[in-house]
């Protein structure tokens, strides 16, 4: 049994807990938050015993295999750093860092400690995304030339993370970040990114729209494209969805899970709906699903001393591409060669 703690007690970790619940061969021992209401309600609703209001007294008083960071962007460094000097693996959610330069620190920091490290990019572990790629994979289109990754929606995300209206950064950090990953796990690394963005809410601070154009390695363009602007007939938050043209047929992931595959045998269409899981709930139940496939995800990588698909090494090249994607926003959408950003 791997023991672990937890490291913010906020919104998102609630997700975590029902996930840990769940994952064979982990159990969370203990909780740490400096919100003591937080701390207090977590602890009472999943039965942990042992809390801490200081990461540093986490550290010194339990003895963990693995910590499970789910606090907000700012404090990932100096809690990534701290639990490498105590030789616990990590799982740190995204983003995980506001610059390159904390990223490739923390990244050397685990490295020289030889403990694992992997970020929570979960969005790749969604069950109908898995189920494209695995199309992708068996041939079903052909060769991949283009293909989109979109997620446009108006829900009320501020409500749940008010931090979101208010950062200086959003979509693209927040949740572009996740379509850029998704796009990296279907048609590869990209050579280059342009992107265009914009604020439509005259309610926050940065940006809740942007478009950006990707030239993958692979010989793939892919467009990813991101709102929280979008009023459309049908909400479909929290879905990612996909369109890919093959040399020999084209897949597309659309609304409620309906993956339709086309080539000249004919048109499939497959429901690839997330399981509800016990303790889900709809609209997020396809987040919540991946939550727990990327959690189990690290337990096999811990048990099977395996690097996990979204180790901090494979992150920089995601991050890489966010703040590519800022640059070349502010400078009137010209392209960055990745690498050179
Ligand atoms: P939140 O503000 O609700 O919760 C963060 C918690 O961390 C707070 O309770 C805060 O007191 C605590 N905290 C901060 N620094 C701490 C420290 N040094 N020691 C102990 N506790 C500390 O934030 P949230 O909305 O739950 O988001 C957390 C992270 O999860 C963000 O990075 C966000 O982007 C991410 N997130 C990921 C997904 C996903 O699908 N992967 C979805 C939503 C949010
Ligand atoms: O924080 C974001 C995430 O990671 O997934 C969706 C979200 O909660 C809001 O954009």
């Amino acid at each position: 049994m791997k023991k672990g703690a937890l490291i913010g007690c906020g919104f998102f970790a609630q997700n975590h807990m029902h996930a840990w619940a769940d994952v064979d061969g982990a159990a969370i021992i203990a909780l740490c938050d400096r919100d003591d209401k937080r701390l207090k309600e977590t602890a009472e609703r999943f039965g942990v015993e042992r809390t801490y209001s200081d990461a540093g007294e986490l550290m010194k008083s339990e003895e963990l295999d693995f910590v499970d960071i789910a606090t907000t962007v700012q404090t990932h460094r100096p809690l990534v750093e701290l639990a490498a000097w105590s030789k616990v693996h990590i799982i740190c959610q995204k983003p995980f860092a506001d610059t390159l330069a904390d990223a490739t620190a923390m990244v050397d920091a685990t490295a020289a400690a030889g403990v694992t490290l992997m970020v929570h990019e979960n969005f790749r572990w969604q069950s109908a995304i898995r189920a494209a790629k695995a199309e992708i994979e068996k041939g079903s289109i052909g060769t991949p030339f283009w293909g989109r990754v979109s997620f446009r929606s108006a829900y009320d995300v501020y409500a749940s993370q008010p931090y979101l209206a208010t950062d200086d950064r959003f979509i693209i950090q927040d949740l572009g970040i996740h379509i850029l990953d998704i796009a990296r796990f279907l048609f590869g690394d990209a050579r280059t990114i342009s992107a265009s963005t914009k604020r439509v809410n005259p309610a926050i601070k940065a940006e809740d729209v942007a478009t950006m154009m990707l030239v993958h390695e692979s010989g793939v363009t892919s467009v990813v494209d991101c709102s929280y602007a979008s009023r459309l007939s049908r909400e479909s938050f929290p879905e990612s969805l996909l369109e890919v043209d093959g040399s020999e047929g084209t897949l597309r992931l659309m609304p409620d899970y309906r993956l339709v595959l086309h080539n000249a045998s004919g048109t499939r269409e497959l429901d690839v709906s997330p399981p509800l899981l016990s303790w889900a709930e709809r609209p997020w139940h396809n987040i919540q699903e991946s939550v727990y496939n990327i959690q189990r995800h690290f337990i096999d990588c811990l048990n099977t001393a395996s690097t996990p698909e979204t180790s901090g090494t494979d992150n920089l090249k995601t991050l890489e591409l966010v703040e590519a994607a800022y640059l070349s926003a502010a400078g009137n959408s010209r392209t960055i060669i990745l690498g050179s950003a």
